[in-house]
């Protein structure tokens, strides 16, 4: 008995790096400071795919996208995968969703019992792209720069929803017979790019970093980075002041966000749930923010693809661990958590219990993946890390490669995949993405068959109906 409780908090957009905890000589996120001092941070976590539904889809079943085959944002998962929600039910949780989670299609629970309060994502359905049209040029600036403010957004109210929701949920004492897991989806630091006032005016004008790649650098951009470019209106050029808008609301957005992980975390003491609670906060991929000429995500640049992962829970250790670790490493961990026996499901993920109770890094696997089947690209794309190196593969017939020493070049400003020297090193990166995979092509093959299998289908059923 005594199993523990789940607060899981999944922020949106939220680059590792935009925190002071992880570093950032700026953005105020005391709470996560806080969190840290209780808890384990995992320096190098990476979301499984640097965009909303597949990077959410692989944190619910711990599988690459590979394999569950959640490939983008208009593919519903399907109801019958088995998910961390419907296992902790099945051993006597309640297990309840508070805001956002995009899984689309017309099953949006897949597990949760209920969402306390809304995901104003769902119901905007988005653009279906096929690979087999191109990359389309966009015929204007990408909306949201110009449109950065001070005030407040539909996003802003769901978010305030949502936060409120949670803490009535943790506050109902009629409720607590049953253990329970409460997954809180927040919009923030997700654009649109407007913050309340007082969030906004600690950041703009001046209390912002300005990106500022080395001269020369948007010129020798990756052809996936020139392509986001080009088909989402990424390289115009803004007037100064409304990217300093954008990053100051960004970065005010990310301080209203940890506010309310704060609350969160009061509610849970103020209901004496914090001794038996286990609190995880993670992010579904980051933003660019203007980095590498680039905004939004879909890339697998630091913004775009490393992600929070602080993790506090009674028996377990503070302090940080540096070996690459997944999001869908936390499908096994919750599990792990709970005392239920792994070894009846199926998951690529690796529970990190070990390593959160006894600080010893050592069992972890020493490398990650994240993939990217999605818009923008016509081709499978995936990374690999293990220690400093960073690869990022794109099928071809003749495969397009870059590769960052993440210690030595922390911008990942320096592509070494030219150099002879680092042959091995690629080899052996490539060679896992490949192991994963299969056949590249086949996989390629299979993927546009089913975005034109779904072209036909929303043709005839309409756009948001089925997806
Ligand atoms: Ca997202």
């Amino acid at each position: 008995m005594n199993k523990p409780n789940f607060l899981i908090i999944m922020s949106d957009e939220h680059s590792a790096q935009y925190s002071s905890v992880y570093g950032h000589p700026i953005i105020k996120t005391p709470n996560m400071d806080k969190m840290a001092k209780k808890g384990a941070t995992f320096t190098n976590n990476v979301c499984n795919s640097p965009l909303c539904v597949p990077s959410r889809a692989s944190f619910m079943t711990g599988q690459y996208v590979s394999n569950n085959e959640v490939w983008d944002n208009t593919k519903p998962m399907p109801s019958d995968k088995i998910t961390w929600p419907y296992i902790l039910r099945n051993n006597g949780y309640e297990a309840v969703l508070s805001g956002k989670m995009h899984l689309i299609g017309l099953d949006n629970l897949h597990g949760f019992e209920r969402n306390l309060s809304y995901d104003p994502h769902i119901d905007e359905p988005l653009p279906h792209y096929s690979w087999e049209e191109g990359i389309t040029k966009a015929s204007k600036p990408w909306n949201h720069i110009n449109e950065a403010r001070e005030g407040t957004s539909p996003m802003i109210e769901a978010d305030n929803k949502i936060e409120k929701e949670s803490i009535s949920f943790l506050s109902d004492k009629n409720r607590h017979k049953n253990p329970f897991a409460l997954c809180v989806g927040f919009i923030a630091p997700h654009f649109p790019f407007i913050v309340p006032e007082k969030y906004f005016n600690e950041y703009f004008p001046d209390n912002i970093i300005m990106p500022d790649p080395p001269p020369g650098h948007l010129n020798q951009l990756s052809n996936h980075s020139k392509r986001l470019r080009e088909m989402f209106g990424l390289d115009y050029n803004w007037n100064e002041i409304q990217i300093r808008k954008s990053i100051a609301a960004y970065y005010g957005l990310c301080t209203f966000l940890d506010e309310k992980i704060g609350n969160l975390i009061n509610a849970l003491k103020e209901n004496n749930l914090f001794d038996n609670t286990i609190i995880i906060y993670t992010s579904d991929h980051g933003d660019m923010l203007g980095e590498h000429g680039l905004w939004r995500k879909m890339s697998f640049y630091d913004q775009s693809v490393r992600v929070p992962l602080q993790i506090i829970g009674p028996k377990f250790i503070s302090g940080q661990v540096d070996k690459p670790v997944s999001n869908l490493d936390l499908f096994p961990t919750i599990l792990d958590a709970a005392n239920i026996d792994l070894d009846q499901y199926e998951y690529d993920g690796q529970s990190l219990i070990n390593v959160l109770t006894t600080g010893n890094e050592d069992s972890l696997d020493d490398y990650v993946i994240s993939e990217y089947f999605a818009h923008g690209t016509e081709n499978p794309i995936g990374m690999v890390q293990k220690n400093e190196w960073k690869l990022i593969y794109e099928h071809d017939k003749n495969p397009k490669v870059e590769l960052f020493n993440l210690n030595k070049d922390p911008h990942e400003y320096n592509n070494l995949a030219p150099n002879p020297e680092h042959h091995k090193i690629i080899k052996e990166l490539s060679g896992k993405l490949i192991n994963l995979w299969g056949d590249p092509e086949k996989l390629r093959k299979k993927i546009i068959y089913d975005q034109n299998s779904r072209k036909i289908i929303r043709k005839f059923a309409g756009t948001g109906n089925f997806f």
